[in-house]
């Protein structure tokens, strides 16, 4: 079965969302940056959450692990085929989800809890704050008010892209993600796979 190193509010809630999506079983474990059980360290060394074990597979990338379990446990509408219009989008968004947000919020998040107060506001925690709202904008402008952020329907770029606004919290910027992708975000929130996997301690 597949063991996710879990905190609750880490990218480890992409991977829970996905599986509860799919119907794939998996227990969990704990997974923390601080204080690092010695069985995660053993598959995540970074001691960056999640990490995944699925037999002798050990992942540590999130996006990755959702491609790996929608290919492995799939098929799954949740994921777009190169022949289905959208496929572009929904790679995209898949990584933007990642490379273009969350990302950007590590070392806000860094900055925020563990600079010095005179460091605090610097230029780059500036920087990055304005990095993730100025992609949420674009994001918000390509979606035009539509649902899902590829191909009509529900997909993994969802879950993705939908991290970000529990990311937010630790960064201090949920109040600033601009409304019509909150309003996005708080529809995938209905979603019973996603409550499920969120209500994982
Ligand atoms: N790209 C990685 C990022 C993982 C990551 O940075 N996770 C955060 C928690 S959500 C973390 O462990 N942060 C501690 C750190 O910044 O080292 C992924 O998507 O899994």
């Amino acid at each position: 079965m597949l063991k996710i190193y879990h905190a609750q509010g880490a990218r480890s809630l992409r991977v829970l969302w996905l599986c509860e999506e799919m119907g794939v079983p998996y227990e969990t474990a704990e997974a923390s940056f601080f204080k690092p059980t010695d069985e995660f360290k053993a598959v995540n060394p970074l001691r960056t959450v999640p990490a995944m074990a699925d037999g002798d597979v050990q992942m540590i990338e999130s996006v990755a692990m959702m491609i790996y379990i929608m290919s492995k446990y799939g098929p799954t509408d949740l994921e777009v085929k190169p022949s289905e219009a959208g496929y572009s989008d929904y790679l995209q968004y898949l990584m933007f989800g990642e490379a273009g947000l969350a990302a950007y919020g590590n070392a806000l998040v860094a900055t925020r809890f563990m600079a010095p107060d005179e460091q605090k506001q610097n230029f780059t925690a500036t920087y990055l704050k304005n990095a993730i709202l100025k992609r949420l904008e674009f994001f918000g402008e390509r979606l035009g008010g539509r649902p899902y952020a590829a191909a009509d329907r529900f997909t993994a770029a969802d879950i993705s892209i939908a991290y970000i606004a529990n990311g937010a919290k630790y960064a201090g910027i949920e109040n600033e993600i601009p409304a019509p992708v909150m309003r996005y975000i708080e529809n995938l929130w209905q979603r019973p796979a996603y409550q499920r996997a969120a209500a994982v301690k």
